[in-house]
């Protein structure tokens, strides 16, 4: 509703409009009203950035094609609405990559700790050839992945003490933290490593695991933490940016092959500027978020670079482990692109 929103953007940064929409209308070729589901609140860069995709499709067919968004998780989960894409039931979705390495296995890079030391570097990846041909590989899956875009840098939050260390986690004399993770064996084994008891949920279900106390912790970037109210039930976050995660737009297949051609290259067309958007949003909600969550009593812990270094090193285990099931090759492809963009 318009309360909400206004609400939601009394709550946000002083967020830039979207990009004016500009681009001749495309011929008619019929009707369409998709559906999209997407796991976030109305106020997180991912509904923000859907709402600019609708709106783009709809000005350039004068309202031949409508989006219609279910925010918040409402439609399932993100394994749960990727089989509905599957299926035909859904026409569009935007789940981060982790859930989706069932699909493409490759994917699984983009979840080794620390490998995307800086945001320049993570979107040159998500925009690179490498990233590109993991999109392709979803061919055939039932499902058609339109673009990257950012969920962000992961950080630490938890219920139960202050985290400045991988020893912290473990806990040493006390109990290793129970931390909630994606549905993903990478992150699983992220924390595992770390001494924790890693948990994985799916994140509909994560509030309320931390209001009743199930789980301890979990992990998003602060844009996340704050837009779900996790405030509400964790007193300590620690400035980690463990893991960088895109999202991956998706689109059912059946839905992409009911499109004209020329529908298809505008669909296409505003994923790719949505993207772009939401990276920009991204990038304004992340310190802002932290900020935000400061002032409504969250105690950050920031971590100096003795402190990253030894997450970093109590992780390598996960790289030995992971770095050749995901393939070599394509890691040092990716470590490639970040090289090039941390030298220029
Ligand atoms: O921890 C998570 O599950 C999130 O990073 C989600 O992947 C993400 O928020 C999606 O649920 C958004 O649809």
């Amino acid at each position: 509703t318009l309360g909400v929103a206004l609400a939601a953007q009394a709550q946000s940064p002083d967020l830039s409009d979207p990009p004016a929409i500009d681009g001749e209308v495309v011929g008619d070729h019929g009707s369409h009203t998709l559906r999209m589901g997407i796991g976030l609140a109305e106020t997180s860069p991912q509904y923000l950035s859907s709402q600019y995709f609708g709106e783009i499709l709809s000005q350039r067919t004068e309202g031949r094609i409508t989006v219609n968004i279910f925010p918040n998780s409402q439609l399932g989960d993100d394994v749960q609405m990727m089989e509905m894409l599957q299926t035909g039931t859904l026409d569009l979705s935007y789940p981060s990559s982790s859930p989706a390495v069932t699909y493409v296995p490759e994917l699984a890079a983009f979840d080794l700790p620390f490998l995307l030391p800086t945001r320049e570097a993570a979107v040159a990846v998500m925009q690179s050839d490498v990233a590109q041909s993991m999109l392709d590989a979803f061919d055939g899956t039932g499902i058609k992945a339109l673009t990257f875009s950012e969920n962000g840098y992961r950080q630490l939050s938890n219920s139960a003490r202050p985290v400045a260390s991988p020893e912290d986690v473990a806990g040493l004399d006390v109990r290793g933290l129970t931390v909630r993770t994606m549905e993903n064996p990478v992150h699983l084994a992220i924390w595992q490593t770390l001494g924790a008891n890693p948990t994985p949920m799916a994140f509909g279900e994560l509030f309320s695991a931390m209001e009743q106390g199930v789980v301890d912790g979990q992990e998003n970037p602060w844009s996340t933490i704050l837009t779900s109210n996790f405030h509400e039930v964790q007193d300590y976050g620690s400035e980690t940016r463990h893991v960088y995660t895109p999202f991956i737009m998706m689109m059912s297949e059946r839905t992409w092959d009911r499109l004209a051609p020329e529908y298809q290259a505008l669909v296409q067309e505003a994923a790719r500027q949505s993207a772009e958007y939401e990276i920009q949003l991204a990038t304004e909600y992340d310190d802002w978020s932290r900020d935000q969550l400061e002032e409504r009593g969250m105690q950050i812990t920031r971590l100096d670079d003795e402190q990253i270094a030894a997450f970093q090193e109590a992780v390598q285990p996960v790289y030995e482990e992971w770095a050749p099931r995901i393939g070599e090759e394509l890691i040092g492809d990716i470590q490639a692109i970040v090289e090039s963009v941390m030298n220029d």
